[in-house]
């Protein structure tokens, strides 16, 4: 690896980490610092199952013993993904989203293997990274979610990393039902603030590594990264009960709404166009359907 790539590596927000074939630690860079409170100094030559990351899975099991994804990696060379909470140098535990691809030489032969992470931790992520979008007027002026071009830059990336390493990505459409009658009813301001209600339901609801965005007017867009069929349903589901469920306060009245949802997962050969034309003929046959449902492809089941 030369220079530059590491140059690259220590400005992403993501954690990466290289190790051996004995699993030692080859190099740390300086996300893997500010996530974890452990700088590279403390960790080079050493171990990761030397207490240091300690990962553990949903059921709270360690996986350095047993389960690590890295040592499973290193014997058959496949791409790993999953959800696990590693310990922070203070001792807390934070959650991740992790990826483990192999490293190999010239010929093939694996020669280790590197560890990807991002933080699930809502403030710190998602703050970090609207405060970067406002600069680049990626932002919607009115609910503050991403913008339709953020979400385009971020399908078209999506959309060839499934080309390239087939990571999973679902992708939910979801629309206001009847929404001209709350501007009709109340007037513009409250339907603005309507918007502005459902998204933060989205949002405080999404982990730090999906992207919930505003696609326009009363259109949301959610990517999903490392998410397919059962779990992309179920979380679609889960975004509509919880927007059935919260209302806004107008005149001692409150006032609710509900979403139709389409669901589908990134294909290969997906465009960002393509999969959100799938998406919306989904989210049109949850209307046909009558409303407040989900519909998503059978494909994806
Ligand atoms: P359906 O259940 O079929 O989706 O019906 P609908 O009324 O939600 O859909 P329709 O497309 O007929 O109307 C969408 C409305 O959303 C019309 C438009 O005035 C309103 N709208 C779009 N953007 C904004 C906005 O920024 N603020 C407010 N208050 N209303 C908006
Ligand atoms: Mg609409
Ligand atoms: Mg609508």
């Amino acid at each position: 690896m030369i220079l530059d790539h590491r140059d690259i590596l220590d400005n992403l927000f993501d954690g990466v980490y290289f190790v051996d074939q004995q699993r030692r630690i080859s190099y740390w860079n300086r996300a893997a610092e500010q996530i974890s409170g452990y700088s590279r100094e403390e960790v080079l030559n050493r171990p990761c199952s030397d207490h240091i990351l300690v990962h553990v899975d949903q059921q709270c099991d360690n996986l350095c013993q047993g389960g690590c994804p890295l040592h499973a990696t290193l014997l058959d060379g496949q791409t790993r993904e999953s959800e696990a909470y590693l310990h922070h140098k203070l001792g807390h535990r934070i959650p991740i989203l992790l990826r483990v691809c192999p490293l190999r030489d010239p010929s093939g032969a694996i020669i280790g293997a590197v560890e990807m992470f991002s933080s699930n931790s809502q403030m710190v992520a998602i703050s970090q990274r609207m405060k970067e979008l406002e600069e680049l007027a990626l932002v919607d002026a009115l609910t503050h979610l991403a913008n339709r071009r953020y979400l385009e830059l971020t399908l078209d990336q999506r959309c060839q990393e499934m080309d390239r390493y087939q990571w999973p990505c679902g992708i939910l459409l979801l629309d206001i039902d009847h929404f001209k009658a709350v501007n009709d009813g109340y007037g513009h301001l409250v339907g603005d603030e309507m918007l502005c209600m459902v998204a933060q339901t989205l949002l405080a609801n999404s982990r730090s590594f999906d992207l919930i965005g505003r696609w326009g007017g009363e259109e949301f867009v959610a990517i999903m990264r490392n998410m397919g069929g059962k779990d992309l349903y179920a979380t679609a589901e889960k975004f509509r009960r919880l927007v059935e469920k919260s209302f806004i306060s107008v005149a001692g009245e409150n006032l609710k709404v509900t979403l139709s949802i389409g669901a589908t997962q990134l294909q290969p050969g997906d465009t960002a166009k393509s999969a959100l034309h799938r998406t919306d003929q989904l989210m049109y046959a949850s209307k046909r359907a009558g409303r407040n449902c989900t519909t998503i492809d059978f494909a994806v089941r």
